[in-house]
């Protein structure tokens, strides 16, 4: 289908879900209301240093991480937002131990993972952070509903609060990226059918942990570094796979001898963003497999991550078979 760049996203939804016909229009509903948390929390972000909503909000999240005040307030919004649609039955986010199951939502199709804030200990000093969503199909009444394959999501996407604010989402129909027109409070298609370059020339990762990988992840970096490749790390997931998406090349996030299955979780941000990635062309893999993949067994457990251009991402497990 030709998609019209200028178009908004309700128009852009409404156009996809007709190409459906047993369609009930519940997908269509849920991400218009990611699209409506996503202009508050980026309202709120842009004045974020005026107004006291920077620094920490002195509390600790699961993971034993500071929780920065935007943190807690984009987690706040996007389960308001979200619960109140009444599409979805249950409500899994990165800064909870357990769901929230809405009371609105108990006959909702479909269940939501959240990272609210992504990257947010860049929020202080102006770097790009974003929200990551990952939506399945209920398949339970209770938690296990969560444990799906990576490649059953039925939608996945983030909202990058950058230069501009962009959602960039799939629902396994290619990758398509809309920017919000402040002036307007609307996102327009900016970035129809996105394609991941087939190769790039940029590597993104922390080189801090050099010591502590394996030999076989140190002596890939060591001759991408030979091939002149530049590196690019801001230390907000969101920013660096969108860079990534759009400029092709490498993102990872190893294992080391410290984090067993590395830093970053399965079903938060590693599945809608390998979800991403492969929808637009690219490779995700976990140094076996596509992070697609992976059955789940808990909501918070972590993998190692490596996604990208498909001739990167090929010439990475060539060190690692
Ligand atoms: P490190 C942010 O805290 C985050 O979860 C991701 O957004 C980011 O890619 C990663 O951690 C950065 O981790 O160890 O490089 O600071």
């Amino acid at each position: 289908m030709y998609k019209k760049k200028g178009i908004d996203l309700a128009r852009f939804i409404l156009e996809e879900e007709r190409r459906y016909p047993h369609a009930t229009g519940t997908l269509s509903h849920a991400l218009l209301a990611i699209e409506n948390a996503g202009k508050v929390i980026s309202a709120h972000i842009n004045k974020a240093g005026l107004v006291d909503i920077l620094g920490r909000a002195e509390k600790i999240n699961i993971y034993g991480e500071d929780v920065k005040k935007l943190d807690e307030l984009a987690n706040k919004w996007l389960i308001e937002h979200l619960s109140a649609s009444g599409d979805f039955f249950a409500i899994a986010s990165e800064e909870l131990e357990e769901p929230v199951f809405p009371e609105v939502g108990k006959d909702g199709k479909y269940v939501i993972l959240l990272d609210p804030l992504d990257g947010s200990s860049n929020i202080d000093v102006n770097i790009s952070v974003g929200t990551i969503f990952s939506i399945f199909k209920k398949i339970s009444d209770d938690v296990t509903t969560f444990f799906q394959e990576g490649y059953k999501q039925v939608a996945a996407g983030y909202i990058i609060y950058g230069s501009s604010t962009m959602m960039v989402y799939t629902t396994g129909n290619g990758v398509h990226g809309f920017t919000l027109d402040p002036m307007i409070g609307t996102f327009i298609l900016s970035h129809p059918d996105i394609k991941i370059p087939s190769k790039g020339k940029i590597y993104s990762i922390n080189e801090a942990y050099y010591l502590r990988w394996d030999g076989r992840i140190r002596n890939w970096l060591d001759t991408i570094k030979q091939n002149r490749y530049s590196l690019r790390y801001v230390g907000s997931m969101v920013a660096d796979v969108h860079r990534t998406l759009l400029k092709g090349g490498v993102f990872a996030y190893p294992a080391d001898s410290k984090n067993k299955n590395g830093k970053l979780r399965l079903l938060y941000e590693a599945f809608p963003m390998s979800f991403i990635i492969e929808q637009a062309g690219g490779m995700s893999t976990n140094g076996e497999k596509s992070i697609l993949q992976i059955k789940p067994t808990e909501l918070h457990q972590r993998t190692p991550v490596f996604l990208g251009s498909p001739e990167d991402i090929k010439e990475l497990l060539n060190f690692l078979n």
